[in-house]
């Protein structure tokens, strides 16, 4: 087979980079290792930028996100058992985010896809990426049991943090890394949200996140240990944590409990690989970087990247000009270091390093700051719903 750009990963990255592509007349092929049901079940972000939001319903593909997704106008810090809210619109001039799931996301630009009759191959197994130094790159893979390949002009590799296309210029990359002394324990709970907006917690025990995802379902994550099992965690354990961890010192709110219907644990780490070009190999997404979760930029900077690769690709095609694909790895790393820098300073503020005293110490008076000074405040806001460099 043979096409324009052959896309390796069919989540979030890989499935908008097709989508904007198609938009222009740009011929792609998307292989996706998983299934169809696996990919649209695998729960992950909820917390979407504006401009995510914005580059979704311009590309065609918000109708649900704009009918269900919970625009929110803050956060609320909770710590010393009281709540401190960081008004977004006030402090950055109306910006908002938009909780609508990554799941539901996915969901969209897949029928979306199906619907324009355009190529997606669910459980595509060994692939490989091939000549990546050459003109006409080629990926192999198999399909149904059968030997396929693909030559193309450009591979996007949007295949993830635990992907092969990374892993295939491995050696020619430069990786700057951090990782951190706990995890993530997330559930998804049939529970109505016992908060208007997002909550953030920093707590003795450790960090809590109350989010959600409908009015009928709620997200949560618990700080645990790096190593941690989600059999040691039962349900009931999961709840006195969450009432422990959210508690205010009024005793005023309360929190609504519903089944558990999902559990899972998310190591934290903070990773970028550079350049993000490797010739004709594009990387973007979490192929390329991850942050920890706490600043909600992971799927937000994948978007950003294929928007930018979008542009670069038409600008190549339509009019031969390479300046935007050679431009490719510098311009997102801009924009990645900063997510990872806010991410960081989200995660080292907001969680409890037991064995680093010092740090803790660091963390909760960067709190204690950002809870009495406006200016810092702001910046939280700006970064948090998606900070533009001039
Ligand atoms: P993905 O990992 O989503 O997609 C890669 C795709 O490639 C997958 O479908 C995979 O099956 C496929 N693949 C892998 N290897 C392959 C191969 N060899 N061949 C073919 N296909 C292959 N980000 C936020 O912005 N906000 C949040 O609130 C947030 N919360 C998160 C919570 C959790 C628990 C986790 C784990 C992440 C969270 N993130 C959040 C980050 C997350 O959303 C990622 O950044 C996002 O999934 C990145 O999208 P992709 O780059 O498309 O990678
Ligand atoms: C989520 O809703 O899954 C979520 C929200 C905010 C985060 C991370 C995850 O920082």
């Amino acid at each position: 087979m043979r096409t324009q750009v052959g896309i390796v990963g069919g989540g979030p990255a890989g499935l908008l980079l097709a989508h904007l592509l198609s938009l222009e007349g740009i011929e792609s092929v998307v292989l996706e290792a998983r299934s169809r049901p696996y990919v649209e079940k695998r729960i992950r972000a909820g917390v979407l930028e504006q401009q995510t939001v914005e580059a979704l319903k311009a590309a065609g593909v918000g109708e649900r996100l704009e009918r269900q997704g919970m625009v929110h106008g803050g956060i609320e810090l909770r710590f010393g058992g009281r709540g401190h809210r960081i008004p977004f619109e006030e402090l950055t001039g109306g910006r908002t985010i938009t909780v609508y799931g990554q799941t539901e996301v996915v969901k969209d630009l897949i029928a979306r896809r199906l619907e324009d009759g355009l190529p997606l191959v669910f459980e595509a197994t060994d692939v490989a990426v091939r000549d990546l130094d050459g003109e006409t790159p080629r990926i192999t893979y198999r399909e149904g049991g059968e030997d396929r390949e693909l030559t193309c002009d450009w591979v996007a590799g949007c295949d993830g943090f635990h992907g092969i296309t990374r892993a295939a210029v491995q050696d020619a990359l430069t990786v700057r890394e951090r990782t951190y002394p706990f995890a993530w324990l997330g559930i998804l709970a049939e529970a109505p949200p016992s908060t208007e907006e997002l909550i953030y917690c920093r707590h003795e025990r450790g960090f809590a996140l109350h989010s959600m995802r409908s009015p009928e379902i709620c997200r949560f994550y618990l700080q645990c240990a790096p190593d941690d099992d989600v059999d040691n965690w039962p349900d009931d354990r999961i709840w006195e944590e969450l009432h422990t961890r959210l508690a205010t010192s009024d005793g005023d709110w309360e929190l609504t409990e519903g089944p558990i219907v999902d559990k899972g644990i998310t190591p934290m780490r903070s990773y970028v690989a550079a350049p993000m070009r490797q010739g004709r190999l594009l990387l973007a997404g979490d192929a390329a970087h991850i942050v920890p979760p706490t600043g909600a930029k992971g799927l937000n900077l994948a978007v950003r990247d294929v928007r930018r690769l979008a542009e670069a690709l038409v600008a190549h095609y339509a009019r031969g000009d390479d300046a935007g694909l050679d431009a490719y790895s510098d311009r997102c790393l801009v924009r990645v270091w900063r997510a990872q820098h806010f991410s960081w300073w989200m995660t080292s503020m907001l969680h409890r390093f037991h064995d680093d005293p010092f740090q803790d110490e660091l963390g909760r008076s960067q709190l204690e700051y950002v809870r009495a000074s406006r200016a810092a405040a702001t910046t939280l806001a700006e970064n948090y719903t998606g900070f533009e460099h001039a």
